[in-house]
């Protein structure tokens, strides 16, 4: 009863503070009174001798950046802006007597002088695409000090804009709410929110970032204020979308699509992209609130490996340490370490291991060993170095601030100091000196048992660059910067390796340095949907590398909750079973062989389409495109998908429409403008329209994009058992077309970087009468081995010959080449050196 109570007593408190924000009634900001520019940007001087300074970092990127009544103070500093000197845009400048106009190749700003208004046009077709509803205001009189976190440190900054009568919302990051925002408001404030449930708000994660939508043209808007902030999208007002924060500046930056994927590659220019982790952290992973002794987790392995239940990694978490300290291992239940990871590893298993900012509160005057496996029980390491370096958190006077987490009385690190940073990256030596693979970060919202609301946190100073400035501030970038310690550490500590950490906190930006995992929910079907407009919203928020617990975290559930979970998350980038400490086992094979037997076949699958899987998660490093993604990221254009967020895509491929409830064998499925094929069954389906498919427990519905070359790879136990080769399955558009283009690699280092990957494409085309299959000259400098590829379409064509570069191909060559048609299935086999190719089957 406990668990539902709680969200429901938030939610409630919650309605009623944001009732109270009347942002109408805050002071706004004065008539532009006077104008002067630069190279690529322009400033307003303000009547009320307020700010504005509007920056072209690209054409389709401005800045907007305000100071209420005071200049544009010189510092400009923000923890998620990965880069900060663009080449300046091709722009001009207008000046009437009514307006400003500001334009570049794509996007002309334009400002009205009195009252201030900010609008952006598209500026090849002069369209509004988002128009301030109000000028910036702020809060000079203290209306809405009385609801404030901090009423001494922040005044109260907001923005609003006119809310269009279609207009679609996306994004803000991790919120436990439905795909599409419209008529939704929320907060960020970086909260630790066990079995939370749709609707609550916050919950884990701040990304000040959302996309808008209307009349096919996209925007998006990243508000980069690490204060609590507020998003409301036409819920106080049917005319207003407004957002603000309880201080700091009123900066935010205006991305112009008009295409969705466009403005994601722009975030990700802005705030980074993600680099990408090792291969296998796509692989199959267990986890459980804990799995020790030692021979806990070799069973688990061994249980694994006997039920051929594919596996690459076994999660750690709080009881390997010795009384929750970090940086050590207990050693009655693991007295070995390295031992253990070294056996695990010829199985193919990696150890990855949770790791709290929480420092245990150990005073003492002994000096403590450095070994992570001798007792600290005297005199804890970390805690002596780090109050020797004074590295932890101070409240204003000057008193360690002490909030309690696991291991009873704790101390945080300040991250926002550089060495504090390297301090606690090298720290990592714990881990990785024993073969630890990656790291699990948890409880950085920074959760306090003392108190969640942060409450307790209120006075402490976090350096900030000088800034010494308290938690009002620093909160929501707490996790970030414990992030960027943490990546920072494992490169310099494995610099031939891909660190690979998971965060439950977040601001925006922490896609360089941690994916991420949606923290404790509920094993309920509610759950479990809750789960995708989740990844999905994640995915629009620039963070790629998303998943939840598959079979849910809190409760008890069942074999078909996990199986359908099991659906969802087998697509999932990050692919976990977790479960609390008093939690039911939910480990594959736990609810029965039945289950166990469709769980495998998933699981199976995910490592087959392990080529698609780490293309399109490339893809996501490089473009900022979500592996999993709405429909509406691929097809903005209908609006079928304004608000689907029962089904989802995989890269541009692949669409899945699981179940989502109990006892249901059949759904409709919407399929946008296609031709589509059934995964399962190869039925073609046309598209644009809405159908029922059968989905009976061992069937996801699961479809293939026409124009799509789904590759898949053998079946594997984990990532890297058997060497790749390609097999690809051939799926025609309209036109008979279809390509794709392979990413691959090394999967470990970080020499893709340099160049050494390969992509190779390949293309097919059907008519009535041949079939013609090429792949491309590879580009990069990664060398695979001579292999054979595969390329399987189904058609009615019976060839009489297949040709090869110009060459009759045998029907079974010696160097493994050759083709053969069984059923409706033409297989072609061709060597690959490295070299372009050409086949012909007619
Ligand atoms: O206060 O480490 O979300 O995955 O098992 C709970 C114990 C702390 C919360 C994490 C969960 C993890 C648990 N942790």
């Amino acid at each position: 009863m406990k668990n539902y109570l709680l969200p429901i007593v938030c939610i409630l408190l919650f309605v009623a503070s944001v009732a109270g924000q009347d942002i109408t009634r805050l002071e706004k900001i004065g008539d532009v009174a006077s104008v002067s520019r630069n190279d690529n940007s322009v400033v307003l001087n303000c009547s009320d001798n307020s700010q504005i300074r509007i920056t072209l970092l690209a054409p389709d990127l401005i800045r907007v950046r305000a100071s209420f009544s005071k200049q544009l103070p010189n510092r400009d500093h923000s923890w998620a802006i990965d880069k900060t000197s663009w080449p300046t845009p091709r722009w001009n400048i207008v000046e009437t007597a009514s307006s400003v106009s500001i334009k570049t190749d794509a996007v002309e700003v334009v400002v009205r002088r009195s009252p201030l208004l900010i609008e952006f046009r598209d500026a090849k077709t002069g369209a509004v695409i988002n128009a301030d509803q109000q000028p910036l205001a702020y809060d000079a009189k203290g209306l809405l000090k009385s609801m404030m976190f901090d009423p001494d440190v922040g005044v109260f900054v907001a923005a609003s804009k006119k809310l269009g009568f279609d207009e679609h919302f996306y994004g803000l990051g991790e919120k436990a709410s439905r795909l599409d925002k419209r008529r939704s408001s929320f907060i960020n404030w970086n909260s630790d929110t066990p079995g939370y449930v749709e609707g609550r708000d916050p919950i884990y994660q701040t990304v000040p970032f959302y996309l808008g939508l209307e009349n096919g043209a996209a925007y998006g808007i990243f508000f980069d204020n690490s204060f609590k902030s507020y998003f409301d999208f036409g819920k106080s007002s049917q005319q207003r979308v407004w957002f603000g924060a309880e201080g700091g500046e009123m900066n935010y930056y205006f991305f112009y699509g008009p295409q969705l994927p466009k403005i994601l590659s722009r975030y990700a220019d802005l705030t980074g992209r993600m680099p990408l982790p090792p291969m296998w952290a796509l692989g199959n992973q267990q986890s459980r609130w804990s799995y020790y002794p030692e021979a806990m987790v070799d069973e688990v392995v061994r249980q694994y490996r006997q039920r051929d239940l594919p596996l690459d990694v076994v999660h750690l978490d709080i009881d390997y340490m010795q009384g929750y300290r970090v940086f050590t291992w207990n050693q009655n239940r693991f007295p070995n370490p390295k031992e253990m990871i070294t056996r695990l590893a010829q199985q193919g298993v990696k150890i990855v291991t949770i790791v709290d900012p929480g420092v245990k509160h150990q005073p003492t005057e002994a000096s403590a060993s450095r070994d992570p496996l001798t007792s600290q029980e005297q005199s804890y390491y970390v805690f002596n170095e780090g109050i020797a370096r004074n590295y932890f958190q101070k409240r204003k006077d000057g008193r360690l601030f002490v909030p309690r987490v696991w291991p009873g009385e704790s101390v945080f690190v300040d991250y926002t100091l550089p060495d504090a940073r390297r301090w606690w990256g090298d720290l990592h030596r714990a881990y990785t000196d024993f073969g630890v693979a990656g790291i699990w970060m948890d409880m950085n919202e920074p959760a306090d048992f003392v108190d969640q609301s942060g409450k307790n946190q209120i006075d402490v100073v976090s350096n900030d660059e000088g800034d010494n400035s308290t938690h009002a501030k620093n909160r929501n970038v707490f996790a970030l910067l414990m992030a960027r310690a943490t990546y920072e550490g494992l490169e310099r500590l494995q610099p031939d390796k891909r660190p690979y950490v998971i965060t439950r906190a977040a601001y925006a930006g922490v896609q360089r340095y941690a994916t991420m995992w949606t923290g404790d929910t509920n094993s309920t079907w509610d759950g479990l949907s809750l789960s995708i407009p989740m990844f999905q919203s994640l995915g629009l928020s620039g963070q790629p590398f998303v998943g939840s617990d598959v079979g849910g975290f809190m409760g008890r559930g069942n074999g078909e909750l996990l199986t359908r979970s099991y659906q969802v998350s087998f697509l999932a980038p990050f692919c976990r079973n977790h479960k609390t400490i008093d939690g039911y086992d939910q480990e594959p094979w736990r609810f029965g062989k039945h289950y166990e037997d469709i769980i495998r076949k998933y699981l199976k699958l995910r490592y087959e389409l392990m080529p698609f899987l780490y293309t399109t998660l490339e893809t996501a490093h490089r473009t900022g495109a979500p592996l999993f993604r709405p429909l509406v990221f691929n097809y903005q254009d209908d609006s079928n998908t304004y608000n689907l967020d029962d089904q989802f895509m995989v890269g541009d491929d692949l669409l899945v429409a699981p179940i989502l409830s109990p006892g249901i064998t059949s759904r409709l499925v919407y399929l946008p403008r296609g031709p589509w094929y059934d995964y399962w069954t190869n039925k073609k389906y046309s598209g644009g329209t809405m159908i029922r498919v059968d989905a009976p427990l061992e069937t996801v519905p699961m479809f293939v994009r026409g124009g799509a070359i789904i590759p898949k790879g053998p079946p594997m136990n984990f990532i890297g058992e058997k060497p790749a080769a390609p097999s690809f399955v051939i799926f025609p558009d309209a036109q008979g077309k279809s390509q794709f283009s392979l990413y691959e690699d090394d999967g470990v280092s970080p020499a893709y970087k340099e160049g050494l990957y390969r992509r190779t494409r390949v293309q097919a085309s059907e008519t009535s009468q041949d079939i013609n299959i090429t792949v491309d000259a590879p580009q990069g400098s990664f060398k695979t081995p001579n292999r054979i590829l595969s390329f399987l379409i189904s058609t009615r064509l019976l060839p009489r010959q297949v040709v090869l570069d110009g060459r009759t191909l045998s029907k079974a060559g010696q160097d493994g080449s050759g083709w053969q048609k069984s059923g409706d299935t033409l297989t072609v086999r061709i060597v690959d050196d490295g070299k372009p190719h050409s086949v012909n089957a007619k």
